[in-house]
């Protein structure tokens, strides 16, 4: 029988485009998309839909139960930028969806979680290029520290109960088919439309804030193996760094003008600038790498020509 499989906030930036993978692959009815809100009318129409809370146990089982899943993408959260204004929204959010399904899991009432973790897990005080693996984190947002957090149960449900849960440390996601909402380096995302619509932007971080950044299907393709990985390869059972690119907005408007040579850009750091500095600039993933054979294939050329010529269309 073909694994039935449930996203849990499949209208965000990622769910969205996870989703129509996964009904790719394993097809539309197998796919379960859930969220608080309806998403994209080809989400929509093209398999099941539950309007789904992800901090009720009660309703998630529910659903669990009724479509027989054995797996659930646990997407739905609130993003750093957005989480420094409602702390305790983002906190309640983030860490009960996330023991709402670990204890599913507990309970044997599904078989396998994916949840993301980020790059925010990381603070002021880690070393800021090729960050390892294993190495001090002390993140200084409420984001990153709900992040830490969930990453320390994971791996504490994989060791005590057995929880076959995995999860990827996200950069900065950049994709012309879904607006990001409400996070730090949403401002990638952003010039490509604003270079488009008025040849120029406004960015809120500075010329020089370097950051990792992935293009969304090298970050589906990612997902989508970790999932499939022999459970006796993986090594990490609190969240795999993954990198793709690094770069400044300094850069990216350069590579933007080698397409809109008049395009212009302009910085304005706001309150994101600090959230950014306490971030890596690059991380080293070769944990990914070994144990499920994680490359990226999207650098900034060609995450820059995908971009325009989709959003142009
Ligand atoms: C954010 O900026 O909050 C997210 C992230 C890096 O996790 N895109």
């Amino acid at each position: 029988m073909q694994k039935s499989i449930l996203i849990i906030g499949a209208c965000g930036q990622i769910g969205t485009e996870l989703t129509m993978a996964l009904r790719e692959k394993y097809g539309n009815d197998s796919v379960v998309a859930s969220d608080i809100r309806e998403g994209s009318e080809n989400l929509m129409r093209s398999g099941p839909f539950e309007l789904l809370d992800a901090t009720n146990y009660e309703a998630i089982e529910d659903v669990v139960m009724h479509y027989e899943i054995a797996e659930v993408y646990l997407m739905a959260a609130m993003l750093s930028a957005t989480a420094e204004k409602f702390p305790m929204r983002a906190w309640n959010l983030n860490m009960n969806s996330l023991f709402n399904v670990l204890n599913l899991a507990k309970e044997k009432k599904i078989d396998k979680i994916f949840w993301p973790s980020s790059i925010a897990v990381f603070g002021p005080n880690t070393p800021k290029n090729e960050t390892p693996q294993h190495t001090l984190m002390e993140p200084s947002t409420v984001y990153g520290i709900s992040k830490q957090s969930g990453e320390r149960w994971c791996e504490y449900y994989f060791k005590k109960f057995g929880v076959d849960v995995r999860s990827v440390r996200y950069p900065g996601l950049i994709s012309w088919k879904t607006q990001p909402g409400g996070g730090t380096t949403d401002y990638a995302v952003e010039i490509f439309h604003k270079a488009l619509s008025e040849k120029k932007y406004t960015s809120f971080l500075n010329e020089e804030t370097k950051l990792p950044m992935m293009y969304m299907d090298d970050a589906i393709r990612a997902t989508i193996s970790l999932m499939d990985a022999n459970n006796g390869d993986l090594s990490i059972r609190s969240s795999y760094n993954l990198g793709a690119m690094s770069f400044t907005p300094e850069e990216l408007a350069a590579c933007i003008q080698n397409h809109i040579p008049d395009f212009e850009i302009r910085y304005e750091p706001d309150f994101r600038q600090e959230i950014a500095n306490s971030w890596p600039a690059s991380v080293d993933d070769a944990k990914a790498s070994q144990d499920w054979g994680w490359a990226p294939e999207f650098d900034l050329g060609k995450t820059t020509e995908v971009m325009l010529r989709n959003l142009r269309q």
